[in-house]
């Protein structure tokens, strides 16, 4: 009869699901008990197939900007490590120094970037920091040598829009939101450097077309983090704005790379001819084309490097000057270190050797961490050093597929690193040679995808930090709302950082 051959086939099926479920369960007790690992303890939650509570919590603390304090609260009741259920995925939450180093760097290759590029794609295509395993290594290979020294020190061209934010500022004791500045100048300087053609929007009027990429760009990036959250649903919803806005820049930065292939075509005839090398500043994009001719890909990483090194930096600089305003004492000292230079703009190494300056950057990247949490996905069942089992001491099992989260933010306020006054800003800190972080100070990441900016961001930021106490004497702030977070794809100040600089006599 029809109906029990359903019936049984069914439960064949049944069975078969029942019996991988059980094989599955066997070798990962097999696994925990030959490597001696233990998985996380979970945090009370009101149900672990859906986690429907956390998610909602997330989302409600996320809208009153208070996510990085939330979670900061959950490592402080449930300890250093633990794990929860979210949206129907079970997740590790660390902030344990030995866990970040083994997935950062001692067990590098278990971890991936997971699907980045769902998200990411569509605006940024495939490059250096959307893509993993051999494609990664090749991206970072071409995009690494770059950041050496000499490109990082060309403070002439910088200079320019430093000037260009000077004449943004009011000097009639007016009011200045700081931190807008700060994105202007940060996305004319990495035009410049890596398309060779600044967007000058500190400058320029509304209306032009670097104008219309800079604001598309910034569109499509403020939808990023959305894409991200959706999943694999990402392919399902249709985001026509995000589309156009993808289109506008890639149609802007496709000319300027045609522009480069054109000219280093004319040049490799003419260096046939008479030897003629262009020696000109440093321009990312040109090197770029010494390596590969592919438009799409140079367009990829030069859109993968603009997403990573411009909202970051000038998000440095707008809590570096969120602190400032607040602190007449480190303001004070600054100006004293600065004033050593006797006017004269700094250089490389002036920079360098400014040691107060130096420890006040590194105080700031530690309280405010810009890029605050992160996470990596594990390609095969594996074991971190500790937060395993029910005192959270033993090695850490982690299954194949599962996500280990770790907070940057509440690891850089742990009172077991950075002593009792981990909450103080405090530059002096850096100072005293009993702290020693190690894994446990962590702003640009560690390991092989450790950033390739960080030199580049530190001289940029402290250029402007310098040229503007060159330029303005005194600092007062214009709101008292404390810090809050605004949390996108980096950290920003919630609040804006609103001052009135007043200018030095001369
Ligand atoms: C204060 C400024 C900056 C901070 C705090 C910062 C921080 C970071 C962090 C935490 C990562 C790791 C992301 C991850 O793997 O999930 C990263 C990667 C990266 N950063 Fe930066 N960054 C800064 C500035 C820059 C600048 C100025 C550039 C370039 C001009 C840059 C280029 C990159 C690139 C290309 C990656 C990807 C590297 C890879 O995956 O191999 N960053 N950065
Ligand atoms: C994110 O995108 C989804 C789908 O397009 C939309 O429903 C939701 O409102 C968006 N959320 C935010 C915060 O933009
Ligand atoms: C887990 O850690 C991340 C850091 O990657 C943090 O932003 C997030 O809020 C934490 N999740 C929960 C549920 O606390
Ligand atoms: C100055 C410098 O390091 N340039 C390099 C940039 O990257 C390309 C591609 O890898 C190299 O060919 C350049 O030599």
């Amino acid at each position: 009869m029809e109906w029990s051959y359903y019936l049984y086939a069914g439960a064949l099926v049944l069975a078969f699901f029942v019996a991988l479920k059980i094989s599955d369960f066997i070798a990962v007790a097999r696994f925990q008990k030959k490597h001696g690992c233990k998985p996380a303890r979970p945090i009370p939650q009101r149900e672990r197939v859906i986690g429907y509570d956390l998610y909602k919590a997330q989302v409600k603390a996320h809208k009153e900007k208070r996510l990085l304090d939330l979670s900061r609260k959950r490592f402080a009741d449930y300890g250093n490590t633990w794990s929860a259920t979210m949206m129907g995925r079970t997740f590790i939450n660390t902030t344990e120094p030995e866990n970040i180093k083994a997935i950062l760097a001692t067990n590098f290759k278990d971890f991936g970037i997971g699907k980045r590029i769902n998200a990411f794609g569509p605006l940024l295509g495939q490059g250096i920091f959307t893509s993993d395993g051999a494609l990664w290594e090749h991206s970072r290979a071409l995009v690494r040598p770059n950041f050496t020294r000499t490109q990082v020190a060309d403070l002439t061209t910088f200079e320019t829009h430093i000037q260009h934010l000077f004449a943004r500022v009011p000097r009639d004791g007016g009011v200045v939101d700081i931190q807008n500045l700060f994105f202007q100048l940060t996305m004319d300087s990495a035009s410049e450097f890596l398309l060779g053609v600044s967007v000058n929007s500190l400058s320029s009027p509304e209306g032009s077309e670097s104008n219309k990429f800079a604001a598309s760009f910034d569109f499509a990036q403020s939808r990023l983090g959305n894409r991200s959250r959706l999943g694999m649903l990402v392919h399902i919803f249709r985001d026509a704005e995000f589309d156009k806005a993808c289109k506008i820049v890639h149609e802007y930065v496709d000319g300027i790379v045609d522009g480069a292939l054109e000219r280093a075509k004319a040049l490799d005839l003419e260096k046939n001819i008479d030897g003629k090398e262009r020696a000109e500043r440093y321009i990312f994009l040109d090197e770029l084309v010494k390596a590969t001719r592919n438009p799409k890909q140079i367009r990829d990483e030069l859109l993968n490097v603009f997403l990573a090194g411009r909202d970051t930096t000038a998000s440095l600089l707008s809590h570096s000057f969120h602190v400032l305003a607040r602190r007449q004492d480190i303001w004070k000292k600054l100006k004293a270190e600065v004033d050593e230079l006797n006017g004269a703009k700094p250089t490389y190494e002036t920079l360098r050797n400014m040691k107060y300056l130096k420890n006040f950057l590194n105080e700031a990247l530690r309280l405010y961490p810009i890029v605050p949490g992160n996470g990596r996905f594990a390609n095969k069942a594996t074991v971190l050093p500790t937060g395993g089992g029910p005192q959270g001491k033993d090695p850490l099992f982690v299954a194949k597929d599962q996500v280990v989260a770790y907070s940057v933010y509440t690891m850089h306020r742990m009172p077991s690193i950075y002593g009792p006054d981990a909450d103080e800003f405090k530059p002096e800190r850096w100072d005293s040679p009993s702290l020693r972080p190690g894994w446990g100070y962590l702003p640009f990441n560690g390991g092989p995808r450790i950033c390739v900016g960080q030199q580049f961001a530190l001289t940029e930021a402290s250029y402007t930090i310098v040229r503007i106490l060159q330029e303005f004497g005194d600092i007062i702030p214009r709101d008292d709302n404390p810090w809050r977070e605004q949390l996108s794809l980096t950290l920003s100040v919630a609040d804006g950082v609103k001052v009135t600089l007043v200018p030095r006599e001369k």
